[in-house]
């Protein structure tokens, strides 16, 4: 993934030619489109395809499941032309370990460690760090720590060295994109402030900018 405006737009709009509209409206100014279930269960699996013509495709299926069958997503997503799946951390380090095997020479593997929302801070949240420190030595590419708490991001970069971080939670959840870059993440995922917007492309590209001025 380049890692030029660090701006990720998270599509989970379901109408497949509106998504298809907004992909082709930002893929100039984003590093990457993630998607998740909403795009995936509405319009099928062959959007990763179609959407990785446009852009690197990160699948949040946050996958949390046996090692075989973390194997048969992994590389179910990745065989149809996504560049990286995002995993959930706490099914424990095979788990874990499978992903990143699976993806070898293939595409990345980011964790999720701790969730951006409310309900994030019971358990996620708790046992962040610790789940960090697996997810390094499986060897995956990178975390999600939550922008609606920029002090959690720096805290797992304390824990991560250089690995990347990944932040969510910018716009509708109420965190900012300066804020997330400034405490320590890589990259911000930003979804319905984008795509629910009239005019997605200059809101990508304001996002951008502001990204830009801390940088
Ligand atoms: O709030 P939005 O509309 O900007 O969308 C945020 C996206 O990031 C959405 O797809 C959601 O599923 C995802 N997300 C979070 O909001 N919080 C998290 O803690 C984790 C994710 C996520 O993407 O996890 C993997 C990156």
């Amino acid at each position: 993934m380049r890692k030029s405006s660090r701006l990720i737009l998270a599509l989970d709009e379901t109408d497949r030619e509106k998504a298809l509209d907004i992909a082709d409206a930002v893929s100039g100014t984003v590093d990457a489109i993630k998607i998740n279930w909403p795009l995936v269960l509405s319009a099928g699996p062959e959007m990763i395809t179609e959407l990785s013509r446009r852009s690197d495709v990160i699948c949040d299926f946050k996958v949390a499941d046996i090692p075989n069958t973390v194997h048969l997503i992994v590389d179910g997503a990745l065989g149809r032309g996504a560049s990286a799946v995002i995993v959930h951390s706490f099914t424990g380090s095979d788990s874990m370990k499978e992903a990143v095997d699976t993806a070898a020479g293939r595409g990345n593997i980011y964790a999720v460690t701790e969730m951006s929302h409310p309900g994030g801070k019971e358990f996620t949240a708790p046992n962040a760090e610790a789940l960090a420190l697996v997810g390094v030595r499986c060897g995956v590419k990178g975390f999600i720590a939550p922008a609606t708490r920029p002090d959690r991001i720096a805290a797992i970069r304390k824990v991560i060295g250089d690995r990347e971080i990944l932040s969510p939670g910018v716009g509708a959840q109420g965190g900012s994109a300066s804020a997330a870059i400034s405490a320590g993440a890589d990259y911000v995922i930003v979804g319905r402030a984008i795509y629910k917007s009239d005019d997605p492309s200059k809101v990508a590209g304001d996002i951008a900018d502001e990204i830009r001025t801390v940088l």
